[in-house]
């Protein structure tokens, strides 16, 4: 073959080589997975499922490792390590992250959401979509929502039996202007914090309540150092199990995929889990000695009723066409129900 003629050849060849698609491929990747809640809790059951079906679908050279009780930082500290793509995943709340997606606030405006099936068709529907494509304009690739729960409230100074009783209560409140105006709205000393800080702030008495999920509360042995527990379900809290998206565009379209099929697999029985633990948790609560009590659904409507404001205190924030999207998108459900 002439030099000329073979010097066009592996000029053809090489831009083929330049010009093809990334081979479909899995590489070795040992990606961490940064959880505030300790192992016990039902997203430990969601790590494990996640990391057995990306080694399963990988031939284990995916690997997932979850870190837990804020190892690798709180949920705000780790979500911004995502997105400088120092660190992989986090599995976090929504509400401590309303200062990067704004638009998120909608999840904690109070009794928002009703029950577990307007949750999962709000979440996994494209409402849902919506929310995650804005997440990923931030830098964050949002793989699944998995459920951190309808919120109760826990203090040690007595029972809450309708909104007048938050009068100068010290509640912490996550770090969350809606949750702030919320109960500062109902007269509490709204105290924010992370949630890393909790039970020590409660074990010593520099504030009285916090509010969070059953299991929540038993996970993190909030029982401990708190004596009543007053079933408010004044908020429903969204997981995001998020991706970091400079990391993520260094993934190759196969290694996608099995992530993002391995997240949403693992909803399910993170899901089932929350729940199934969730009424496990309120009786072993009881039977720790907490004192719990349900309010009736006239103090309840009471409640809702003085947290209405919050709606259009928060909606230039929010955005008020994303909260007409989410209430209108309950409706749909609603009626579909
Ligand atoms: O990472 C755990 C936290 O996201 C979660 O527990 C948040 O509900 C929460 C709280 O009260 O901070």
């Amino acid at each position: 073959m002439s030099r000329s003629l073979l010097g066009s050849v592996c000029a053809v060849a090489l831009a083929a080589a330049l010009t093809a698609p990334a081979a479909a491929q899995v590489s070795e990747r040992h990606i961490r997975v940064s959880n505030g809640v300790n192992q016990e809790h039902p997203n430990g059951l969601g790590v494990a499922e996640m990391a057995s079906c990306a080694a399963e679908k990988s031939g284990g050279v995916i690997t997932i490792t979850g870190f837990w009780g804020g190892a690798l930082g709180g949920d705000l500290e780790a979500t911004q390590a995502l997105r400088s793509g120092t660190q992989e995943m986090v599995v976090t709340s929504s509400s401590p992250l309303v200062g990067i997606v704004p638009e998120l606030g909608v999840f904690d405006l109070p009794f928002l959401i009703g029950n577990e099936a307007e949750a999962d068709a709000l979440l996994d529907g494209a409402f849902g979509d919506a929310m995650s494509a804005k997440l990923e304009a931030a830098g964050l690739v949002n793989l699944a929502y998995w459920e951190n729960g309808f919120r109760n409230t826990t203090n040690s100074r007595h029972p809450i039996t309708r909104w007048e009783d938050f009068e100068g209560v010290k509640m912490r409140v996550m770090q969350n202007p809606i949750f702030l105006d919320t109960f500062s709205n109902m007269g509490a000393n709204a105290v924010p914090m992370a949630f890393g800080e909790v039970f020590s702030a409660l074990e010593t008495g520099a504030i009285d309540g916090q509010e969070n999920p059953f299991v929540t509360i038993q996970t993190s042995k909030f029982n401990e150092v708190q004596d009543y527990l007053s079933v408010t379900r004044h908020a429903y809290t969204p997981f995001l199990v998020l991706f970091s998206k400079p990391i993520w565009d260094t993934y190759s379209a196969e290694e996608q995929q099995i992530l993002s099929d391995c997240a949403v697999q693992a909803r399910t029985v993170q899901r089932q889990a929350n729940r199934d633990l969730n009424a496990q948790a309120y009786e072993e609560l009881q039977a720790t000695g907490m004192a719990i009590n349900e309010l009736t659904p006239e103090e309840v409507e009471r409640i809702r009723e003085r947290a209405q404001p919050i709606y259009a205190n928060h909606a230039a924030t929010i955005g008020q066409e994303t909260i007409d999207q989410a209430m209108a998108a309950l409706e749909a459900i609603r009626a579909a129900q």
